[in-house]
């Protein structure tokens, strides 16, 4: 095996996967170069900043660039080993995107060499990796691709691997390390090549199997947590109906050993869980009526919550509102896919300047706020100001606010963050079976 200061690492794409894991693979000494197409990403990390948000992720990457072991560019050079971790998004008809992979696949496959060992991170559709390897033997003929057929396909010049990352926004840094890793090859030897460079930096325990295996199992583990978040966002429209508090009786339910409600919300945010699970319905539509109610159910949630704030706010003829919360959970500064943004923007639209938002994580309002009259407040004047309250994210510092400084206004708390809040209104009469 190289020595760290030998071994050169190329990471595609600087995002909150990619630099992360680029800036830890510095710090073991292997000269990591970062591509992005983005110039501006580009040159923020070359100065020694962060573009995005991550504790403890500035004083790495500062860290590791002014040591010379990371560095950026728009253009990718030859290294041993290439590491894609580029966005998979899905199409409005929510068949998976993998483009950027194949782009990414693309510019690999211009300075690919013998021996080099590709790895994709990109949580992808079962298959993509293949076509990654189909991609790279149509592109480069002149280099044997392994699991292809032919005499000693086990043995090709470039080897080829899966390995989704399974880290936790806000502890990216720890998790990158700490959990195991999942290390799917095309051919075994892939997978054991793949391994010893993960053991470089990974503490947790690497486990290898095959490359299709190694999609689904990371389409699983998200699929698994989005229909378990759809259980207690189910619960919550029942316990709604109901009048009984769904915190309460999640917390009672878990007292038995065999029981872990997950919490509900005003819906399921973020790129990952919100995503993933919609490869798996798109790969086998007739074989997936779970994992897709699942995410119907998330998804109306979000209506849910816009339909009880605008009673809530309606109740308080010409107040002002604070929406607390835009990112998709708490303590983070990210607003993909947030149902947050997406219930505070509703609002915004139907009841203009007496949406004030609170957001802690945002200097300014997101671009699509424009011209609906919200401005962005602090809590200290929101609590100071606003006869009702829409919780959206359980942010800490929303959770820290004591009962006497919001028991006048009207609560909607969607993450149960102030359980001695009083109820403001009735709930909505469901159809409930007698
Ligand atoms: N949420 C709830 N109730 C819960 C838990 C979460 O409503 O009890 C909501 C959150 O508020 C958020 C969304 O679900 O809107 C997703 O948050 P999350 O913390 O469950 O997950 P992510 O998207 O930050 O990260 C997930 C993780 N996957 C799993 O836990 C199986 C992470 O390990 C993955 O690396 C990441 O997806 C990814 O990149 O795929």
């Amino acid at each position: 095996m190289l020595a760290d200061t030998d071994l050169s690492v190329c990471v595609l794409g600087l995002g909150y996967i990619g630099l992360p894991t680029a800036a830890v693979i510095a710090r073991t000494g292997a000269q990591v170069l970062g591509v992005d197409v983005t110039p501006h990403v580009v040159d923020t990390v070359n100065s020694g900043k962060v573009h995005i948000e991550e504790v403890d992720l500035d004083a790495l990457v500062s860290g590791v660039v002014a040591r010379g072991t990371l560095r950026a560019s728009t253009a990718i050079a030859p290294a041993d080993i290439f590491l894609i971790a580029v966005p998979t998004p899905f199409a409005d008809d929510h068949q998976p995107d993998i483009g950027y992979v194949l782009k990414a696949a693309t510019t690999v496959a211009a300075v690919l060499k013998r021996g080099d060992t590709v790895i994709l991170e990109s949580t992808s559709p079962v298959g993509t990796t293949e076509q990654v390897r189909d991609l790279f033997a149509q592109l480069r003929p002149d280099l044997t691709m392994p699991g292809r057929s032919g005499a000693n396909e086990g043995w090709a010049d470039v080897a080829i691997a899966y390995c989704p990352e399974r880290v936790l926004p806000g502890r990216i840094l720890h998790e990158l390390i700490a959990n195991d890793r999942v290390i799917g090859g095309i051919t075994p030897r892939c997978a054991r090549k793949a391994l010893a460079f993960y053991r470089r930096f990974v503490r947790g325990a690497c486990v290898t199997t095959t490359a299709k295996a190694a999609e689904m199992t990371k389409l699983a583990e998200n699929a698994f947590r989005d229909v378990n978040i759809a259980f207690a966002n189910e619960l919550s429209l029942v316990a709604d109906a109901m009048g009984v508090d769904v915190w309460e009786v999640i917390r009672l339910a878990n007292r038995h050993p065999r029981v872990s409600i997950l919490q509900p919300g005003p819906g399921v945010g973020g790129h990952c869980i919100a995503v993933d699970p919609w490869f798996l319905v798109a790969a086998a539509p007739d074989c997936t009526p779970l994992i897709r109610t699942a995410r119907e159910v998330n998804d109306s949630k979000v209506e849910h919550v816009i339909a009880e704030a605008t009673r809530l706010i309606d109740a308080q003829p010409g107040a002002p509102v604070a929406c607390l919360g835009l990112a998709f959970k708490a303590n983070i500064d990210d607003f993909r896919e947030s149902p947050a943004l997406a219930v505070t923007l509703a609002l915004a639209r139907r009841f203009g300047a007496r949406v004030k938002v609170v957001e802690p994580y945002a200097a300014a309002l997101p671009a699509a706020f424009a011209g609906t009259g919200a401005a962005l407040i602090d809590l200290d004047t929101a609590l100071a100001t606003c006869a009702a309250m829409v919780v959206l994210v359980d942010h800490d510092l929303f959770r820290s606010v004591p009962l006497e400084e919001r028991a006048q206004a009207a609560v909607l708390d969607t993450r149960g963050i102030w359980p001695d809040q009083p109820r403001p209104l009735a709930p909505v009469p469901l159809r409930l079976a007698s």
